[in-house]
């Protein structure tokens, strides 16, 4: 063996013979049982960073170990070609978006390559490729037929630097995730799926996902955000209609003394028609232009305007006034509310604002509640649940009871129903862009004057992107980019062979990775999106590894999509994903997120140059538990450099004695020794992993090798058998983080196979149980002696043992033992009198 540890001369030559031998291709061990191993595919930006190095190192620990488990491991690798970066590098820099995507692709293959990922390349698949997203068009054309998309006139998030519709979920604070301008409001046709039909499903399926990071679970329960109340009508004063508002306390009926509508409310213009229509008008068009982020927020001032107009309280019949709030939005519940601002905060801002009557109707319930005085006094609402009072024959009953007895009254009366509201609205996915999947629509003026659009047939598709002219088409202005294309627009129409339109907006590129990890199982099958045996066979993926940012938009389309891949007969699931692992962020060395925008970023390539791709992978992983958040660390990146050199040193020195010697037993002294090291740590390192462990399991390594590093010199046969038996150890255990390493010393030591094919190394118990402590003896709490003893020994064996010893009788004989005090695993001290 040589003696210097040689990254960059050993990992290329494995790369190349992993390859060779295809030894990560999936379907390889007939009969056993699958793991399908997968990490979010990436959009290839310009070069990876650290984020995805660790992304993908999670998922390759869980494939190499799985592999060597005996697992017939599905471990793929694909691009999420489509998008707006590379759309927008063309309209900056004039190259197509297809020639940049490439270019991309490439860079990061090789760099994949160069870390020596385990992926079964042969089902490399891109987004952008019409064989793909061909059949995100028939999924666009199954889910049409069965009423899962249409078509809206709405309100639509509009970046105006974008230039896009962007979703609910893109927007942060009022602006654009990407590119941080104000989100501004407009009325735009989409292209909408009505995922809300299975808000409940997907809700209901959370509790099914064990294996799912609970803080994931909670954004997606919070997101869908299921909300169980009431709508109940309060009839207008001139008696022409009622406005009906959406609760969740309808306990508190007797303590509304408003209504607030949104001003976007359809009501609105017709009750506003006395003296106040100016004012109403006029907040109206503000808010209008005011972006919803701004207008909800939570700290932000409440402001509203009087319609003029009342309704009455059904309850007691009192009139209420009606008024408008920016707080009130129109697209959730019915858009209007009863305001009740003793029992709730943004009531309460309101009415303290505009002087509107506070009156308290629930008192704080059970034993040691004082009342809570006059509301004149009160600087907060009172928002828990409690008991009644002031409620007409409701009073003092609990709240929840309340609710019951008063929406069924409404009920009775014709004036309201038990009510359940989501938060989640349909996912609105037309984009007017180019990089992205054509929808396939045309409209044709003769067959369909009201432009529902008219679905392309199966056998046109796909309907394929235009190539394009970058310049003239790629401007960021105007229209969306296809419409400035007639050779794509102008088509004819499949229901009347005359001239027709086709639709020129696109999909979002969501709608591509909601279905990708099928579309691996049969990644060049033109007859269907994936084969439904081999999904049968393969679904769900067993471990899938990502960033906590995609806990709202992808997990949930995709879940979203797997129920109805199971409802189009393709799947057997409707849950994707059985085992979610969110990987921590890697942060720069100053603690801030890696970033251009802080100077911070290390570039996984430079480090790879310098000290290889196992330094990179051993110190990512070892740097802390996967799914916790790290700051960079250079020292650590040679810490981590120098453990490797000191495992190839040790493995080197004793390669000529140790490789190729023979014992048979019986073990005893150093090569006992060195044998329960070994074993311990196969044990450690195995048992780390299942864990989701793996800085510990690196640990054990490290201290493994402390502890084999004290040998200096074999001298028997059997201790030489034991350092060879340890080195072979170590090389199959440490596969999965320093792969290249491994197989090279593992050849060294006489492996004729790859180690990642290999089975995983079992432990012999004998060895891994810690089998003598040592135990301090002392009389009267002076330490007399130290006794070696099988960990499992009890009180009387350790007693026994210590009186046994010449140096304990010499200060215990002739005198009076009054007390013996034991702790376990540590001493046993003598009282003596
Ligand atoms: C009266 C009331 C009294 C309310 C009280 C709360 C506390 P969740 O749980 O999020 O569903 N609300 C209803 N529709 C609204 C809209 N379009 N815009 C703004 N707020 C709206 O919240 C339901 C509560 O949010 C409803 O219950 C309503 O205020 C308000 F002591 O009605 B509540
Ligand atoms: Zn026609």
């Amino acid at each position: 063996m040589n003696e210097r540890y040689e990254p960059r001369a050993i990992e290329p030559k494995w790369q190349a013979r992993w390859a060779a031998e295809g030894v990560f291709r999936a379907d390889g061990l007939a009969g056993a049982p699958k793991k399908y191993v997968l990490e979010m595919l990436p959009y290839p930006s310009g070069a990876m960073h650290m984020g995805h190095v660790r992304n993908y190192l999670i998922g390759d620990v869980f494939a190499r170990y799985y592999r060597m488990r005996g697992f017939d491991v599905l471990h793929p690798m694909g691009w999420d070609a489509f998008g707006l970066p590379a759309e927008n590098a063309a309209i900056k820099e004039g190259v197509h978006p297809a020639i940049r995507t490439k270019e991309n692709i490439e860079g990061f293959r090789a760099e994949m390559a160069s870390l020596g990922y385990s992926y079964d390349w042969t089902r490399e698949i891109a987004t952008s490729d019409p064989a793909y997203y061909r059949w995100n068009q028939w999924f666009f054309l199954r889910l049409l037929e069965r009423k899962m998309v249409y078509r809206r006139f709405s309100k639509v998030n509009w970046c105006p630097s974008c230039l896009t519709v962007i979703a609910n979920e893109q927007v942060k604070d009022g602006r654009c995730e990407r590119c941080e301008s104000v989100v501004v409001e407009r009325e735009m046709p989409e292209w909408a799926f009505r995922i809300t039909r299975n808000s409940q499903d997907l809700l209901d399926g959370l509790d099914r996902l064990p294996e799912w990071p609970d803080r994931i679970l909670a954004m997606q329960r919070n997101w869908i955000g299921r909300s169980d109340g009431t709508e109940c009508d309060f009839v207008l004063e001139d008696g022409r209609g009622a406005v009906r508002v959406f609760t969740t306390r309808i306990d508190t009926v007797f303590g509304c003394t408003y209504l607030v509508l949104a001003p976007e409310h359809p009501l609105v213009d017709g009750l506003a028609t006395g003296p106040d229509r100016a004012a109403v008008r006029a907040f109206v068009e503000k808010m209008a232009n005011t972006p919803r982020g701004e207008r909800t927020a939570e700290a932000g001032t409440k402001e509203g305007v009087f319609t003029g107009a009342y309704a009455r309280h059904p309850f007691t019949g009192d009139a209420v006034p009606i008024w408008i709030a920016n707080f009130v939005l129109a697209d959730y519940g019915t858009g209007a509310v009863m305001a009740v601002p003793g029992h709730d905060s943004r009531d309460f801002a309101f009415a303290r604002a505009y002087r509107l009557p506070i009156r308290q109707v629930v008192q704080p319930a059970g034993p040691g509640h004082k009342p809570l005085g006059p509301t004149d006094s009160w600087t907060e609402p009172f928002t828990d649940d409690g008991v009644l009072l002031d409620s007409g024959i409701y009073s003092g009953l609990p709240s929840a009871e309340a609710r019951h007895r008063l929406t069924a009254e409404l009920q009775r009366r014709g004036l309201g129903t038990a009510k359940v509201t989501y938060r989640q609205k349909d996912w609105g996915f037309s984009r007017q862009r180019y990089w992205g999947t054509p929808i396939p629509i045309v409209y044709c003026e003769k067959c369909d004057p009201e432009r529902h659009g008219i679905p392309v047939p199966d056998d046109q598709l796909p309907v394929r992107l235009p190539d394009i002219d970058v310049e003239s088409v790629l401007t960021g202005k105007g229209e969306p980019p296809l419409a400035k294309v007639p050779s794509f627009v102008n088509t004819t129409c499949p229901r009347c062979g005359g001239p027709a339109r086709r639709e020129v907006e696109t999909m979002d590129t969501f709608v591509d990775s909601c279905w990708y990890y099928a579309r691996y199982l049969s990644p060049n099958l033109d007859t269907a999106p994936f084969d439904a045996a081999l999904a049968s066979a393969w679904l769900p993926v067993d471990v899938y590894v990502g960033g906590p940012e995609h806990a709202v938009m992808h997990l949930l389309y995709f879940r979203f999509w797997s129920r109805w891949m199971k409802i189009l007969g393709l799947s057997p699931v409707d849950e994707p994903v059985t085992r979610l692992i969110t990987q921590g962020i890697v942060n720069g060395p100053d603690g801030r997120k890696m970033s251009k925008r802080w100077g911070n970023v290390v570039a996984p390539s430079s480090i790879v140059g310098r000290y290889g791709a196992d330094t990179v992978r051993t110190y990512v992983l070892f740097a802390g538990p996967p799914e916790r958040d790290f700051d960079w660390s250079d020292d650590q990146v040679e810490g981590a450099h120098r453990f490797l050199k000191r495992l190839w040193a040790l493995a080197s020195t004793h390669h000529a004695a140790a490789a190729a010697a023979r014992h048979a037993g019986p073990w005893e002294g150093r090569a006992l020794e060195i044998r329960r090291l070994a074993h311990k740590c196969v044990r450690r390192v195995g048992e780390s992993i299942e864990r989701l462990s793996f800085n510990t399991a690196i640990a054990g390594v490290m201290e493994c090798l402390n502890g084999l590093g004290v040998v200096e010199t074999l001298g028997s046969e059997a201790e030489k058998a034991a350092m060879g038996e340890a080195m072979r150890l170590l090389a199959l255990v440490l596969t999965p983080f320093a792969p290249h390493l491994c197989e090279e010393i593992a050849e060294a030591y006489g492996a004729t196979e790859c180690t990642v094919t290999q089975p995983w190394p079992a432990y012999e118990a004998a060895l891994v149980v810690d089998d003598v402590l040592p135990y301090a003896v002392q009389v009267n709490g002076k330490l007399r002696a130290e006794v070696q003893l099988p960990a499992s020994a009890g009180e009387a064996e350790v007693r026994a043992a210590a009186e046994a010893e010449a140096r304990v009788q010499a200060h215990l004989t002739g005198r009076f033992v009054r007390k013996v005090v034991f702790v376990p695993r540590r001493l046993i001290n003598f009282v003596v009198g």
